[in-house]
């Protein structure tokens, strides 16, 4: 009886392996490995303690191992299929469903990976056999939640460090702070604050770790920057030397901030999204003291399930109105919530498609075009009327950033989006009343450089379209950049090797990530990112000769990504 029961279970394995092996072959066409560690990067709750609780079906599994389980599944495995393990972009993971499938089918699953995009943890060498089983009777377990994160927790760690009434009446510097750029020193949890105009650095300020994005004030004068653990920091651009004025954690791990925009409320609030706890908060604009959180759990768009962690993913400051527009992935919903009466708080509920990741405004900044990305589709928020004006066909995984906007010699004003897994850039009409046909619908692909795309940009003064590929697996594509003619796209794009301009000796990966305007339109900058240990440098090119202008090179410049221009940010221009 035993050994028909182990013969059983062996064919069961070997059955298992054939699939996954099978799986790998197609997994290669599938997903990259840059764009699986792209959604899987480390979430910082891999640190915070949390409760296990003792399933009685799950395989046994001591405190100490459930913790090291934790801290790899926050570090490897959240980005994908959520803090509660109920899916996100990956599969769920519940004991439900992990169960049933046992911990020899499950270690072949997280050895070998899946065509549908699971990595292959250990002929990847990422994992050991000792890790694979941990991991496999880990998710048998019933998740372990993390802690939630309320007004209290946000009042505790707020720190005005210099008051309103300390700081400077006007301006106290002589830089020209409309073409500052706050660039991501993502691995050092910093921003390096450099003169657009002298291409010296001006400040290097503390921010949350891994930081992710700077948003600007409405009247340009403070910069507020986010990291991925939820912390905010405000920084003065009036100040002598541009510096920190307060802080304030609003959750455990987070991505986006903004500020009201509106006339009237101009710098008057800031508000940013969690991942976790999933909900947003508004803030004094001047000091970051947390006014009101909002939770964002709730019904998907589609099949109108409870999703119990719908992350909030970009938020944008409306123009039309006292409203921020939030978006929510998993559950496909953009939230326009109305901030002139905290206290009566009315939210606009636009449901379009899951997974709603990244975007930014069209030209006329009415209409806010946002990247669905898991599901292939943008959708088209209007502004002005609060309503859904269309979603979009895409391809696959589209990641604009904020995208780009320029007028078309034949569909008129477009904004386009590349695409993590393909190779094209999607053109899509934004002009209802003159170009009415095109608007709303993929007018043209063009034809990129490879998959692996992140940003794309443009300029109301420039005749180029820029477009990275920092996620290609071939260095090639992902240490250059392909250049459109917006006035002879058919010509196909340029490629710039600004890898090779920035003259890096090392062997460091040097991917080139997100170009920006500066505040002329006249020149573009370039990050290129190495790791912690390499070094990097900021590319600045001359937009109109499409020729390398300067390199920045400087110890303190570890790991450069994204850059935000003071006035193109302010303004929304892209
Ligand atoms: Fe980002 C924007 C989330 C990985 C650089 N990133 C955003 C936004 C979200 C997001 C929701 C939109 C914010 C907004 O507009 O309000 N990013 C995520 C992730 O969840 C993901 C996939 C994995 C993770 O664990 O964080 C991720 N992002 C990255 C990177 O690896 C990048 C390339 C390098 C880095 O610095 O970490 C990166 N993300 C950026 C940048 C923006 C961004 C530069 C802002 C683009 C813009 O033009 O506004």
């Amino acid at each position: 009886m035993m050994k028909s029961h182990k013969m059983a279970r062996l064919v069961a394995l070997a059955a298992a392996t054939l699939v996954a092996a099978s799986a790998m072959a197609q997994d290669k066409k599938d997903v990259t490995q840059p764009e699986i560690n792209y959604q899987a990067a480390g979430s910082p709750l891999a640190s915070e303690p949390m409760y296990q609780s003792t399933n009685p079906k799950a395989p046994a599994m001591t405190q100490a191992e459930f913790d090291i389980g934790r801290k790899i599944y926050f570090e490897r495995c959240a980005g994908c299929h959520g803090v509660l393990r109920k899916g996100a972009t990956g599969k769920p993971l519940t004991p439900d469903v992990t169960l049933p499938k046992g911990t020899d089918y499950l270690k072949v699953f997280i050895g070998y990976g899946s065509p549908a995009g699971m990595p292959n943890w250990l002929t990847s060498g990422e994992m050991n056999e000792k890790e694979v089983d941990l991991m496999a009777r880990y998710i048998q377990q019933d998740p372990p939640q993390p802690p939630e994160y309320g007004m209290a927790q946000m009042k505790s760690t707020w720190k005005v460090v210099i008051p309103s009434k300390d700081r400077p009446k006007k301006k106290l510097n002589n830089y020209n702070i409309a073409n500052i750029f706050s660039t991501t020193l993502r691995d050092t949890g910093e921003v390096a604050l450099i003169d657009g105009d002298t291409k010296q650095i001006i400040n290097i300020v503390k921010t949350g770790y891994a930081v992710h994005i700077s948003r600007l004030s409405a009247s340009g004068r403070y910069l507020f920057v986010i990291g991925r653990d939820a912390k905010i920091n405000l920084i003065d651009l009036w100040m002598e030397k541009p510096d920190n004025v307060a802080e304030v954690r609003v959750g455990l791990e987070a991505r986006s901030v903004d500020s009201s925009k509106f006339k009237g409320y101009e710098d008057k609030y800031a508000i940013a999204g969690s991942y976790w706890p999933p909900q947003f908060v508004i803030m004094d604009g001047d000091t970051l003291e947390p006014l009101k959180v909002v939770g964002t759990r709730g019904m998907t768009v589609d099949t109108q399930e409870y999703h119990p962690e719908p992350r909030v993913a970009a938020i944008v400051a409306s123009h039309f109105k006292p409203e921020f527009l939030v978006n929510v992935k998993e559950t496909g919903k953009t939230l326009m919530v109305d901030y002139s009466n905290l206290d009566a708080l009315k939210t606009t509920e636009i449901g379009s498609a899951r997974f709603l990741h990244d975007g930014g405004w069209d030209a006329s900044k009415r209409y806010f075009m946002i990247a669905a990305n898991n599901s292939n589709k943008v959708a088209a928020i209007d502004a002005k009327d609060g309503k859904l004006a269309a979603i979009v066909d895409v391809g696959k995984i589209p990641h604009p950033g904020r995208g780009a906007n320029f007028v078309h010699p034949q569909y008129g004003p477009v904004w386009a989006t590349g695409h993590l897994g393909d190779d094209t850039i999607s053109l899509i009409g934004t002009d209802p009343v003159k170009h009415k046909q095109y608007a709303f619908k993929e007018v043209a692909k063009l034809k990129g450089q490879g998959g692996g795309a992140l940003f794309i940009k443009s300029h109301p003064k420039s005749n180029h379209l820029y477009s990275d590929t920092p996620l290609n697996p071939e260095a090639k594509l992902s240490q250059s950049i392909a250049v459109y003619d917006i006035k002879n796209l058919d010509k196909g794009y340029t490629v710039l090797p600004i890898a090779e301009w920035a003259g890096l000796t090392d062997d460091g990966a040097k991917r080139v990530v997100q170009p920006e305007f500066n505040k002329n339109g006249d020149e573009v900058w370039f990050s290129v990112w190495s790791a912690k240990d390499k070094q990097s440098a900021i590319v600045v090119v001359d937009d109109k000769t499409l020729k390398l202008k300067t390199v920045i090179k400087d110890p303190r410049l570890i790991t450069p990504t994204g850059h935000f221009n003071v006035h193109n940010t302010q303004h929304d221009v892209y």
